[in-house]
């Protein structure tokens, strides 16, 4: 009764605002920051009914990423360290839509019974908070709190201002007893770099090898604790543009999103910067693209996206396993292939998949949104996934881990400072540095600075691995976005129905051809994608494949 009190009295200071219907999509629940109060207090009570639920240490984040500044988000970390589980989302939606603080409580009421949430006043909550560098996120990490506080035995931590994936990655490491700070987090990523930089070939280090990468932060908190991280670094000089300190907007001109959707040069680059290895944070720093500056045109990049990052990734660890399970070593065991695979969407480059492919890889394609792709990957030993917008990670299996840990050990003992050892340590490392929890610029960054070193190669070299075919998205907004359905990974529309054989018969006309629809679940539009063997057949069938959908 008490609990019911508290929860009304909370709920009766956080009006929701009228006439708005709010929903829990890819990423949590995003709109102007002035109309999310009552939302982020609502998910402050969700997520503390949720660490009960899961007996676990979970996490709240607010953010709204690459949108502009006076947007804000919020949204929900499980104990993995991985996004709430999507038989919550529905739930999410319907707190945040109740009317009444009346209302809110017998959903809450219904829900626990629902779930069987161990509501008995012994088990407790805990929930890690974490905001990025909006004006915004201070009240509304307030109202989070309040949320939280209206659950008895829920205890919130603030952890101020932090990347995203640094709070996925501590959620994890609290729920694995590990240290979960952010020296923690800076020491193992930065600790792994160094190791993998201590590895690299003698024959690659007398490469005269520039080391020396300018970043975008997107004037937001990716620049910010960049500026920390490089300090930590040796062998690699980082510098970094947009911190936020030199009085620039959000994601204004700047930032991963733009730079890959519009294909220019962020604020603060130009003509001086022809030649030089950049890359280009999103605005809470699970993003990050590399780019270089067009020598015809100082405002046009050619663009490094993530396909390429994944396609770098996946080549270097391929080519460590095969180091690694050589044939005629001193170990008769060493059989164990790991299974390696690569997850991507339709939005890949489809010179990407084929490149995979070519490279002996299974290659997987899930509907948009992070949450899919990760829950792929991590069906595999080794899983690489990532969005062509540059949101990927590397995952690990546990399984594998300790096999690869165990083998490490035997080397140490028979075969110390052996080219498999090498191998295995390199891996170890990787899956120490690259985020096990979800995407992360910062340790993408680091990642493929490693690996450009390890193979001497200039992003030029890199980009090089295969010719991006060409592209055009286009969006078209439309009355209802829901009319149009699709399966097969988002490549074949189900409905309306007649519109996929219309798609296809357009394709036709294309050589290299590939088109499809979907509806966007972030905002109100039908996206188009085409692809073709020239620029202009692409941007042509974008166009007319966009006027059927209108
Ligand atoms: P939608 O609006 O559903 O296409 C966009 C991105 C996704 C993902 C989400 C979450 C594209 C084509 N889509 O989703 O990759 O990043 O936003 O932020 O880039
Ligand atoms: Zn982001």
């Amino acid at each position: 009764e008490e609990q019911r009190l508290l929860l009304l009295q909370s709920s009766s200071l956080f009006a929701p605002p009228e006439g708005v219907k709010l929903s829990y999509g890819t990423a949590g629940f995003r709109a102007d920051a002035s109309i999310l109060k009552s939302t982020v207090h609502r998910v402050g009570i969700l997520t503390a009914l949720r660490s009960l639920k899961t007996r676990s240490v979970v996490g709240l984040m607010i953010t709204a990423s690459h949108n502009k500044v006076t947007d804000n988000g919020v949204k929900i970390v499980d104990p993995s360290g991985g996004m709430l589980s999507q038989e919550w989302e529905p739930f999410a939606d319907q707190l945040a839509n109740a009317e009444t603080p009346e209302a809110l409580l017998s959903l809450i009421t219904e829900f626990i019974e629902k779930e069987k949430i161990p509501f008995d006043g012994v088990q407790t909550a805990e929930i890690l908070l974490g905001r990025d560098t909006r004006p915004s996120g201070e009240s509304l990490l307030e109202a989070a709190k309040q949320g939280i506080s209206s659950i008895f035995g829920a205890m919130a931590h603030d952890l101020g201002i932090l990347t995203t994936p640094q709070l996925h990655w501590m959620v994890r490491a609290r729920n694995k007893s590990m240290a979960a700070t952010e020296p923690a987090y800076f020491e193992q990523i930065s600790s792994s770099f160094r190791c993998l930089v201590e590895l690299i070939p003698n024959e690659t280090k007398s490469n005269k090898m520039d080391n020396r990468v300018v970043v975008d932060g997107a004037d937001g908190v990716g620049g910010e604790k960049l500026e920390v991280l490089k300090n930590m670094l040796t062998g690699l000089v980082i510098e970094v543009r947009n911190t936020g300190k030199g009085g620039g907007l959000l994601n204004d001109g700047v930032g991963a999103d733009y730079v890959q959707k519009e294909k220019v040069v962020p604020r603060g680059f130009g003509s001086n910067d022809i030649g030089i290895r950049c890359a280009s944070l999103d605005g809470d720093a699970d993003r990050i693209v590399y780019f270089t500056v067009s020598d015809n045109s100082s405002s046009r990049i050619d663009l490094v996206d993530g396909d390429k990052m994944l396609s770098l990734f996946a080549l270097f660890i391929k080519e460590q396993l095969s180091i690694l399970t050589k044939e005629g070593n001193e170990n008769p065991n060493n059989n164990s292939q790991a299974r390696l695979g690569v997850v991507q969407t339709a939005y890949a480059n489809g010179a990407s998949t084929d490149y995979l492919k070519q490279l002996g890889l299974e290659v997987i394609f899930t509907p948009t949104g992070v949450k899919h792709l990760h829950e792929k990957a991590a069906q595999f030993d080794i899983g690489i996934y990532f969005e062509a917008n540059g949101h990927g990670t590397i995952l690990f299996s546990e399984f594998w881990l300790s096999w690869l840990e165990a083998r490490n050990n035997e080397f140490s003992l028979v075969s110390e400072g052996s080219e498999q050892q090498k191998a295995a340590l390199r891996l170890l490392s990787v899956s120490k540095l690259i985020n096990q929890a979800v995407g992360d610029a910062l340790s993408s960054l680091l990642l493929v600075e490693a690996i450009l070193q390890h193979k001497g190669w200039s992003i030029h070299k890199w980009n090089k691995l295969y010719q991006d075919l060409p592209s055009r998205q286009l969006k078209v907004k439309v009355v209802d976005r829901t009319a149009v359905t699709t399966t097969n990974a988002e490549t074949i529309a189900v409905s309306p129905p007649g519109i996929q054989e219309a798609i296809d018969a357009e394709t036709a006309k294309y050589s290299k051809g590939r088109c499809f629809i979907r509806p966007s679940g972030t905002e109100d539009v039908i996206r188009v994608y085409a692809e073709a063997s020239t620029q202009e057949s692409a941007n042509s069938l974008a166009g007319s494949v966009a006027k059927i959908v209108d």
